[in-house]
């Protein structure tokens, strides 16, 4: 709960707010704070305030634990301490560092003067949260900043940092040296200088571009479509230039009252505190010992090698990159490259910190060149045969403590373990996905005699690489792309009954997804798994539907966009998937030649196919073990295959649905096809009531 507590310094009143890690305003500590208001007020000798936070000196907001739970009824909430702050006959200066967020900011703005630290960030982020601000934030901050930096602030969620916020008038002085003593400083300036002490709220709102509300309606039609918590915060921003500013904050709370009560920003602070939750790994804990990763190596500079690197690179930390072909190399690193340079014409980097990173790779030949590295990650074509004659040498090549990774993302990595007996605890899967420089997403796959060092020592590299990881066990695609797999199965299954490529995809769009499977097919290519698929014919039951639609694309050499050709046809040069009656006709015959009656099918059907085998499949990995959460499974979903984040992902959407709705609607697809058996934990929980969260919380 925390509490507030005022010293004197002088004339000036410190009240420090203290709730660690980052003083969120739980129940309670609006309470506190206002006492300390009070007793400053009644004092004196007192003559002017500061309020900062203790600790790091954070201010994240309001408690995001407390949300959906009812609020003590007698306790004060923050919204209670905003007025008092602006009714103080004394000047109250809020000193800031670290963070100062949300509610935080809001109470900050609500001062008569800011003043912060030169690494603080300010922001009002609550639109991650799926709610605008709820305390005045969208009515104040376009006040002191002007609406068209105040809209981007609350619409984006994007933080400004100290110096770029006094620049835009939200702090009143950028403090270098101990924040205490110049917000002491500061606070004698303004006893000196005497009243009248300005409030945000008397202030008029300063529009420079009449077209900015429009403009950015139209962009976040297009970015955020589907989601309530962007236009909100639009509709928020446009009031205070509408309304008088009591009107506007109560129109504001009314706006934040009914997004906080929707199922989006329900899942996004589920998505939240599931980021958060991820990284808790049982049986690696603060004590764990972390080895330094100084030099890596990657083996196989293929797409996904290549990427790898540029990731090492990128995070300054030099790598080999290993090809015993020597026009991959060439290839592999043109690409790297070209990739760097269209970074630098983007403006993203400057074209020195590109020719640096480009130098952190050193292209090698020969696996014997990866000795002397601390982690060799390998990475070359997905065929067991081939990773294990790699781990064999590699075991003899690799330094003592090295670690050895498989970029697998389908193979048991245990297996891979055994082949080196030796240091079968340093031996583990890191599983990238495709662009491996671009996607978040790195699956840690922790064999059965992984030591929790190398475990610890991978989590936080892949901190270090800017990954979200996730630890998943070791099974046939690991957590994602074992789910993928009952995914693609429907859209073949789709396609055969009627429903177009177009058809498919938009209803996946339509529904949040960032890509519909089969322009993700096109992008990824076709052939990989096409490959895979021949490979494994002989384990197929040849008494269970299968659909021979992909095949037949890849019989005819269309594998997605590198051969101009996939689900869609492509203009030479262009990414932009068009329909081709070739694909319709193709189709058509093989729904002829299986005795498929087409029919017209809806978005609801295509939706509902799609996704509940993500969710029945979810459920056997969490039953399983594989995944040590349900909302790890939400983590990778969201991070890996563009599922809507407002959607909380997988397992999050189907506890929204409601798990026996999505049950009953298995066991009906079941009574008329193939691949719909319940999984076990589903049934249990839709039989009980309960939730995936249920079981999280149980855990
Ligand atoms: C709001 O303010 C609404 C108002 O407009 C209206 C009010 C009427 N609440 O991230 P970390 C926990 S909405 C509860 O690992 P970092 C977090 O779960 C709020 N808990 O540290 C974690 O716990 P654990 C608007 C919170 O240094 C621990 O603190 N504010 C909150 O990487 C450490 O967090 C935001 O959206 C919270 N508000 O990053 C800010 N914040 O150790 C949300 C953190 O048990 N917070 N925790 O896992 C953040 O963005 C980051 O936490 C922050 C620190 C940047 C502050």
């Amino acid at each position: 709960m925390g509490g507030a507590s005022l010293e004197r310094e002088g004339a000036v009143g410190v009240i420090t707010i203290d709730n660690p890690p980052v003083n969120a305003m739980s129940p309670g500590l609006p309470g506190a704070i206002l006492a300390r208001l009070a007793e400053a007020q009644a004092d004196d000798a007192v003559e002017a305030v500061v309020l900062r936070g203790g600790g790091k000196g954070a201010f994240a907001g309001a408690d995001i634990r407390s949300f959906g739970t009812p609020w003590p009824e007698s306790e004060p909430t923050l919204r209670d301490v905003i007025p008092a702050i602006e009714r103080s006959a004394k000047p109250v200066t809020a000193a800031l560092a670290g963070y100062c967020l949300g509610g935080g900011l809001e109470m900050a703005l609500s001062c008569h003067y800011r003043i912060a630290s030169r690494k603080t960030q300010v922001g009002q982020p609550e639109v991650a949260l799926g709610f605008p601000p709820g305390a005045g934030g969208t009515q104040r901050l376009p006040r002191l900043a002007g609406v068209e930096t105040a809209l981007a602030m609350i619409v984006d969620g994007t933080p400004l940092g100290a110096a770029e916020a006094a620049e835009a008038g939200i702090l009143d002085r950028v403090i270098d040296g101990d924040l205490l003593e110049g917000a002491v400083a500061f606070a004698q300036e303004r006893i000196a200088a005497g009243a009248p002490h300005p409030l945000a709220r008397d202030r008029t709102p300063l529009l420079k571009d009449p077209e900015i509300f429009a403009a950015t309606r139209e962009r976040l039609e297009r970015r955020a479509r589907g989601q309530r918590a962007p236009i909100a915060c639009l509709e928020c921003v446009e009031v205070a230039l509408e309304l008088p500013f009591d009107e506007g904050v109560r129109r504001e709370r009314a706006i934040f009252e009914e997004c906080m009560a929707s199922a989006e920003s329900r899942a996004l602070r589920h998505v939240f505190f599931a980021e958060r939750a991820v990284r808790k790994v049982p049986g690696i804990g603060k004590e764990t010992p972390v080895r330094a990763i100084e030099s890596a190596a990657v083996v196989g500079a293929g797409t996904m090698g290549r990427g790898i690197a540029t990731c090492f690179a990128n995070a300054g930390i030099p790598v080999r990159l290993m090809d015993s072909d020597p026009l991959a190399l060439e290839r592999a690193l043109a690409a790297i490259r070209s990739d760097y340079e269209g970074r630098v014409a983007r403006g993203r980097l400057g074209a020195a910190d590109a020719e640096a990173r480009i130098g952190l790779i050193e292209p090698i030949e020969s696996l014997e060149r990866v000795a002397g590295t601390d982690l060799v990650i390998e990475a070359v074509f997905e065929e067991m045969a081939l990773k294990e004659e790699v781990f064999r040498t590699l075991d003899s090549v690799c330094d003592e403590g090295a670690i050895i990774a498989s970029n697998t993302s389908y193979l048991d990595v245990n297996r891979l373990a055994g082949i080196v007996p030796r240091r079968r605890g340093r031996v583990l899967g890191m599983h990238f996905f495709s662009p491996a420089q671009v996607m978040r997403l790195l699956e840690v796959v922790r064999t059965d005699s992984v030591s929790p060092e190398t475990l610890a020592t991978v989590l936080a590299l892949g901190r270090r690489l800017g990954k979200i990881a996730v630890v998943a066990g070791v099974c046939h695609g690991f957590i994602g792309n074992r789910m993928l797999e009952g995914y693609t199965r429907q859209v073949g299954f789709l396609l055969e009954e009627g429903a177009s490529p177009v058809e498919i995809d938009s209803a996946l769009t339509g529904f949040g997804m960032a890509m519909g499977p089969c322009a993700v097919g096109d992008l990824a290519g076709l052939d990989v798994s096409w490959r895979k698929r021949k490979a494994n014919a002989h384990l197929r039951d040849p008494s269970e539907r299968y659909s021979a639609v992909a095949d037949r694309l890849c019989e005819l050499g269309r594998f997605g966009q590198k051969t101009g050709a996939g689900y869609y046809r492509y203009e030479p040069g262009s990414r932009t998937p068009i329909p081709d009656p070739e694909v319709d006709a193709l189709i058509a015959d093989v729904a002829a030649e299986t005795g498929i009656n087409r029919r017209a099918i809806g978005a609801d059907e295509i939706v509902e196919r799609c996704l509940y085998p993500l969710v029945n499949e979810g459920a056997r990995i969490l039953d399983e073990g594989i995944a040590l959460r349900a909302s790890d499974i939400d983590i990778v979903w969201i991070n890996g295959y563009g599922f809507p984040r407002w959607r909380g992902g997988v397992m999050r959407w189907a506890d929204e649905t409601g798990l026996d709705a999505v049950h009953a609607a298995i066991a009906r697809l079941g009574e008329s096809q193939d691949h719909w058996e319940p999984a076990p934990l589903l049934s249990r929980l839709a039989s009980e009531g309960k939730s995936f969260a249920d079981v999280d919380r149980a855990a």
